[in-house]
């Protein structure tokens, strides 16, 4: 079992008062970490959250990390139809009027990029250096995309859903044929489930232009590059997709069989990010500090959030502040008694879902340049 789980109530009620010193969960406005985004490259436009956003349920949008890889395509919504077509009885083009007047869905999901903390990788792998705020969580409203599909008569052979945005680019390495446009697919099941939002709302405001205005996909439970921005198109198809985003990038080595297969990156894995204290924080010796972060598990619930204050030797359980609830991070903090004598401390964080997945503490190179969720440790100074 994990250690005691208490209620965001009792949390307060006992951060007032004998836990006050111990500080509280919740927002900190006035946190001077997170006055601005990090600008990882200006174009296309790639913006990291800072690290305090992590501690906060829902991410503000001016905070909220961008990933974009082509140049931000202004739409006029106006003009913009989405169109629906392949193996579909009924081809359709929607308007946002009329799609806005369908029955809306708010959900919050927890979005991180697949490249997320990649700086922390050795030997160094190209690409967006991203520390650990490529990860958001927000308020995504519209319609299911299950609804639009029912419309339009999905076909008995339909395998997959391809969607399509509006931004195009030429890709060098490895060379695109010509000009592309942004395109990821989902396997019909999931495009059938709830589970993918077509969302024009994010936080109660209608959706940023760098977040995919006037409409995007939330794939929730799976890496953010599946989430498509300034959707145009969706095609359904009677086979898998192989475009671009999924097979030369976005992709991992399968091992399982003995024929190693590149395969398309989906599911989010199970990770857990340390917040405080920060690399290289000075901690008075023979003290109560707080350890916190976030922990997030994809399609799935995390179950418990270990800390190691010994390198890896030895876990204990950290307390969360709220019951996890799939697609959504989830926030963890541990009381740590310090040690007397002074010196370096190595801390890790590693959490385990509802399906058994435990994070691990050494980097998988079959995924590449993705999914980095091994345990990033945090050295601190003991004084
Ligand atoms: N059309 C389009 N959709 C896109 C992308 C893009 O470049 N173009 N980037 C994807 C990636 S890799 C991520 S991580 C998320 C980021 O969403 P955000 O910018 O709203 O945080 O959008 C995804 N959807
Ligand atoms: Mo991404």
């Amino acid at each position: 079992m994990s250690g005691p789980r208490l209620d965001r109530r009792t949390f307060l009620a006992l951060a007032g008062t004998s836990l006050a010193a111990y500080g509280s969960f919740g927002q900190e406005r006035d946190d001077h970490r997170n006055l601005a985004r990090i600008v990882r490259e200006y174009r296309p436009e790639n913006l990291e959250s800072p690290l305090g956003t992590l501690e906060q349920p829902i991410t503000p949008n001016p905070m909220h990390f961008v990933r974009s890889h082509f140049a931000t395509p202004y739409v006029d919504e106006k003009t913009w139809r989405l169109r629906i077509e392949g193996a579909v009885s009924r081809p359709a083009e929607f308007e946002l009027a009329s799609l806005k007047r369908m029955p809306v869905v708010e959900r919050p999901v927890t979005l991180e990029c697949a490249g997320n903390g990649r700086v922390f990788l050795t030997p160094t792998e190209r690409g967006l250096q991203w520390e650990h705020g490529a990860v958001g969580t927000a308020r995504w409203a519209g319609v299911p995309l299950s609804a639009l599909l029912e419309r339009c008569g999905l076909k008995a052979e339909a395998v997959e859903v391809v969607l399509e945005g509006a931004d195009v680019g030429e890709v060098r390495d490895p060379k695109s044929p010509g000009p592309i446009a942004f395109a990821r697919s989902v396997p019909i099941q999931k495009a059938r489930s709830d589970e993918v939002i077509l969302a024009y709302a994010m936080n109660g405001e209608p959706l940023p232009v760098a977040h995919g205005f006037p409409l995007r996909a939330v794939v929730a439970g799976w890496y953010g590059m599946a989430s498509i921005k300034w959707l145009k198109r969706i095609v359904v198809t009677e086979q898998s997709f192989q475009g671009f985003y999924q097979t030369f990038d976005y992709s991992f080595w399968d091992r399982t069989g003995d024929l190693p297969t590149l395969r398309p990156i989906t599911r989010m894995q199970v990770k857990a990010v340390v917040t405080r204290p920060v690399p290289g924080q000075s901690i008075a010796a023979g003290s109560v500090a707080e350890i916190r972060g976030a922990a997030w598990a994809g399609e799935n619930r995390v179950a418990k959030v270990e800390i190691s204050t010994d390198g890896g030797k030895t876990w204990d359980s950290a307390e969360l502040a709220s019951k996890p609830e799939r697609f959504l991070w989830t926030h963890w903090r541990y009381r740590w008694q310090t040690p007397t004598q002074s010196g370096q401390v190595k801390l890790l964080a590693r959490t385990t879902d509802d399906a058994g997945r435990t994070q691990p503490l050494e980097r998988n190179p079959d995924f590449r340049s993705y999914m980095i969720h091994h345990a990033i440790p945090v050295e601190v100074m003991i004084r």
